[in-house]
């Protein structure tokens, strides 16, 4: 950017303020707030059952229930063996929260005192010294009161009563004329009365169960809750909104809320410093106004010459400004209050032109079509209070790590943190936020309508100062869910023409009108796409030539691997494929338990088919394990190679495809899951080929018709020259073939390589040889991939020992692990059973006598890792027969 330097403009805004009754600001002091995070307490409302959950206990706010019983030794952790089951009483429970409130100094004498809490799940009731305050009915909302009439000098007592989501709602519900299919995982049982309530509730779906979380219930203060203090005017909002952003300008709106007691006339000073190093850039902006009593909004307009504007990862910086606005009073020697904001230039377009293949499904940012490569992200932890700003970061970043642009924040769960954005803002990965909404059909009452309307104004405006923030997605699979879902088709021939008339006009209202009307309001110009997958109702959701897909047949419908070769989509937007987790993961909630159909582990796998999925593609792609830690190994593996797969074909689709989101980046809780992340951070197989298949420069080769067939995919800007090395070997190292061309990849693009047919190969055997291709560029590696030409169950792989010597690294940093075959030794897996490490690479084939060094970082020590150290290929996780 070219901020003229010091530059400064000075702006008389004009005012409706009567100009008569201005008083003086010099009284007001700055607003302040007081955290109210200690000295909580909770118990259970009238509960028999469970010796001591009546008395009071101390709680940790922010928390959920489950948390605060666990923290007091009332019940066994959640997540281990089978504990769930047995702790389903607690989400049936009313539960009271009592804390003593003792404003400061700086807050009793302010005009006005209000109490925020900025998360409360669900049903609340808040009282203040015996009087009521407040009633909550919505999770993903703040709920603020005046507290100053009903303040006392010294103690003052606080409660926070939370009703069971199920006592609340089932007397409602079953007075319905009929039930709206929900998410699927509850319960309805009408005999015993019995109903599922979810989706009635502005609540997190997942709560409630899923296929790979457990139904626990929540309730409690989930996020922090404060006083906010304040005389006669404080700043509410400050929002730059982006107008237009390109190399040569930005052109912006600061856009303020100032809530004023009376009329008086202020000075305003904006200040927007780039935040990219070496720069020093700033400029400064000043105003005086006359504010009115009540809200005033305020836009001043601003301009930046030659922005530093922020990019997706991979399409360059993230380069940020520093928005700092001060109100002052009208002589500008008193400082009335301040506001701070971090913000990202970029253009944002989901462009959707007519094309070949249908209409186009790209995002766009500063005029560079992205193809979008990430993942879906569920919610971090079953009780999001825990989870901190450094899990936040650790995720986050491996995704980044992983090459990816990209996460989708699936609509089950619930809004994430500021920090969470702040990471991804920092990181440069482009965000799908898509609302609450997970797959149950929405209430039409108008409370309920209202209530969303809410939530909604008040998430976006909280998010859309986020770079990273890219669309706006109304709900997860409800559309496509109302369209073919089997309990959903059910349902429609239960009730009459005029009530599926009714749920669907329902549908409309909130996804094609109020969502999308608040986001077109208050959300920056960021676009808005009403469910995924759809087609923004131009076309049957979910098709292949017009929005995005979500593609399951293989998985959830059991067909082949290879299917997914055959996928035509504009984007990607859900594929998945389980996997188990680390075993260090499994032995923490199944202790040495390895039958799988023990509870310990049944309880651990919620997919509807439990095992048998896994055990299925294992029949067809390896053949069976050895043992339960092959099993484990082998199906990671399987999980990795298939989303390789399809993530390689997407890519080689481009532009026809424009996204790859697998699904799922993370899990909620530690289970057998589609995730490529577990629920402690462990990476599986899938993480490690990530990083390979989202490579910038990736090669995409397939088998197929006895031909060698690649794409080489470039995400780079400028075209990409170099030479393209095709081995064939044996997996004992003699080499068949080798041929070598000089290519060159257009910017952006995919280019396919002329294929080679293994027909003429002498001694070709496609269950010894294995083929590897290398992209390199002036003589350094790109990307490299090896193919197999037959399913790993069919190939003859030896019997590989694999040498490996371990040495602390020169830089200091970790040790380096150097791992060596004779023969080729496919997908080597090294572990350190016993202690944590982490690895640069894992899951890697070793090629005959071609050393590889691994590096490794880990709190153990040199011998503690030699003496470790395992390593696992598939030669020696297959049963032999
Ligand atoms: C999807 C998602 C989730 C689900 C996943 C795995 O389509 O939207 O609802 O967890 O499949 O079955």
């Amino acid at each position: 950017m070219n901020l003229r330097r010091p530059a400064s403009l000075h702006l008389a805004l004009s005012s409706l303020a009567s100009l008569c009754l201005l008083a003086p600001w010099a009284a007001s002091a700055q607003p302040a707030s007081q955290l109210i995070g200690s000295g909580w307490q909770f118990r259970a409302i009238a509960d028999t059952m469970h010796p001591g959950v009546a008395d009071w206990h101390p709680s940790a706010i922010p928390s959920e229930v489950h948390t605060d019983l666990q923290s007091a030794g009332l019940i066994p952790d959640p997540f281990v063996a089978d504990n769930e089951k047995r702790l389903q009483w607690i989400g049936e429970q009313d539960w009271e929260y009592r804390t003593t409130l003792r404003p400061e100094p700086s807050i009793r004498t302010r005009q006005h005192i209000e109490l925020v809490f900025d998360g409360l799940d669900t049903f609340a009731e808040i009282t203040l010294n015996g009087h009521p305050l407040l009633k909550a009915d919505n999770m993903f909302r703040a709920w603020r009161a005046d507290i100053r009439p009903l303040l006392h000098s010294g103690d003052n007592e606080l409660r926070v009563v939370f009703h069971s989501p199920y006592k609340v709602m089932t007397p409602i519900v079953a007075k319905l004329p009929y039930i709206l299919p929900g998410s699927g995982y509850e319960a309805y049982d009408p005999a015993k009365g019995i109903y599922p309530v979810g989706h009635y509730i502005r609540t997190a779906g997942y709560e409630y169960g899923w296929d790979w979380g457990p139904k626990l219930v929540t309730m409690g203060i989930w996020r922090p809750v404060h006083i906010e203090a304040w005389d006669d005017v404080r700043i509410t909002n400050l929002h730059i909104e982006q107008t237009s952003v390109t190399a040569e300008r930005a052109l912006l709106t600061a856009e303020i809320d100032v809530e004023a007691a009376h009329a008086g006339k202020a000075k305003f000073n904006l200040d927007l410093q780039s935040l990219s190093e070496g720069t020093g850039q700033s400029t400064q902006v000043h105003a005086d106004q006359i504010l009115d009593a009540g809200i005033n909004h305020l836009r001043i307009p601003l301009r930046i010459e030659h922005p530093h504007r922020w990019f997706p990862a991979g399409y360059g910086p993230q380069d940020r400004y520093r928005i700092s606005l001060e109100l002052k009073n009208e002589n500008g020697a008193k400082l009335l209050d301040a506001a701070r904001e971090t913000i990202g230039l970029r253009s944002v377009e989901l462009r959707r032109q007519p094309d070949q293949w249908g209409v186009s499904f790209a995002f766009v940012v500063n005029e560079i079509p992205i193809f979008a490569k990430g993942a879906n992200v569920i919610p971090m932890d079953s009780f999001p209070a825990r989870v901190t700003p450094q899990r936040e970061r650790a995720l986050l970043t491996a995704a980044r790590d992983a090459n990816m642009n990209m996460i989708r924040m699936w609509g089950g769960g619930y809004y994430q943190t500021d920090s969470f954005y702040e990471i991804a803002d920092e990181l440069g990965l482009m965000v799908w936020q898509e609302f609450a909404f997970g797959g149950g059909m929405v209430p039409g009452d108008k409370a309920f309508q209202d209530n969303v309307r809410q939530e909604a104004i008040e998430q976006v405006k909280r998010l859309r100062d986020h770079p990273s923030v890219v669309l706006w997605c109304g709900n997860n699979e409800v559309e496509t869910a109302w369209d073919s879902w089997d309990d959903r088709l059910d349902f429609k021939k239960k009730i009459g023409p005029d009530q599926r008339e009714r749920v669907w006009r329902d549908y409309l209202v909130m996804f094609r009108d109020i969502l999308k009307g608040v986001v077109a309001q208050q959300g920056g110009g960021v676009p808005y796409w009403p469910s995924s997958p759809g087609a923004d109702f131009e076309d049957k959701a979910g098709n292949s030539h017009n929005g995005d897909m979500h593609f399951w047949n293989v998985w959830s419908g059991s067909a082949p691997m290879d299917d997914y070769r055959k996928v035509e989509t504009r984007f990607l937007s859900e594929y998945g494929f389980q996997g188990m987790p680390d075993l260090a993961t499994v032995r923490a909630f199944a202790g040495s338990e390895e039958s799988l159909t023990a509870p310990a582990l049944a309880n651990h796998e919620r997919f509807i088919h439990g095992f048998d999925r896994i055990q299925h593609y294992l029949d067809q792609e390896t053949g069976p394990a050895r043992d339960f830690a092959s099993f484990d190994y082998l199906s990671q593996l399987v999980q990795a190679e298939a989303i390789q797969t399809e993530a390689e074909h997407l890519r080689s689709q481009m532009p026809r495809a424009m996204g790859s989101l697998y699904w799922q980046l993370n899990d909620c809780w530690p289970v057998v899951s589609w995730a490529s992340i577990d629920y402690y951070g462990r990476p599986k197989a899938l993480q490690y080929y990530a990083q390979r298949f989202y490579a910038p420069v990736a090669i995409a080769p397939v088998y197929q018709d006895g031909q060698i067939q690649a794409h080489i995919v470039s995400d780079r800007l400028e075209p990409v020259a170099g030479t393209l090395r095709l081995r064939i070997m044996d997996f004992t190292g003699h080499q068949l073939a080798e041929s070598s061309q000089p290519i060159t990849v257009p910017a952006l693009s995919s280019l396919a390589v002329a294929p080679l047919s293994t027909g003429s190969i002498a001694g070709f055997d496609p269950l010894r040889d294995v083929a590897v291709l290398d992209f390199a560029v002036d003589g350094k590696t790109l990307a490299s991939h090896t193919l197999y030409f037959a399913k790993t169950r069919e190939l003859k792989l030896p019997d590989a020992s694999i040498e490996a010597s371990v040495e602390l690294s020169p830089d200091g940093k970790g040790y380096l692990v150097q791992l060596k075959s004779s023969t080729l030794a496919r997908a080597v897996q090294i572990a350190t059973p016993g202690f944590d490490s982490t690895f640069s690479a894992n899951f890697i084939d070793l090629l005959p006598n071609h050393p590889v060094e691994i590096h490794l970082q880990t709190k153990a020590s040199l011998s503690q890792i030699r003496t470790a150290l395992k390593l696992t290929s598939v030669a020696s996780a297959i049963r032999k027969p």
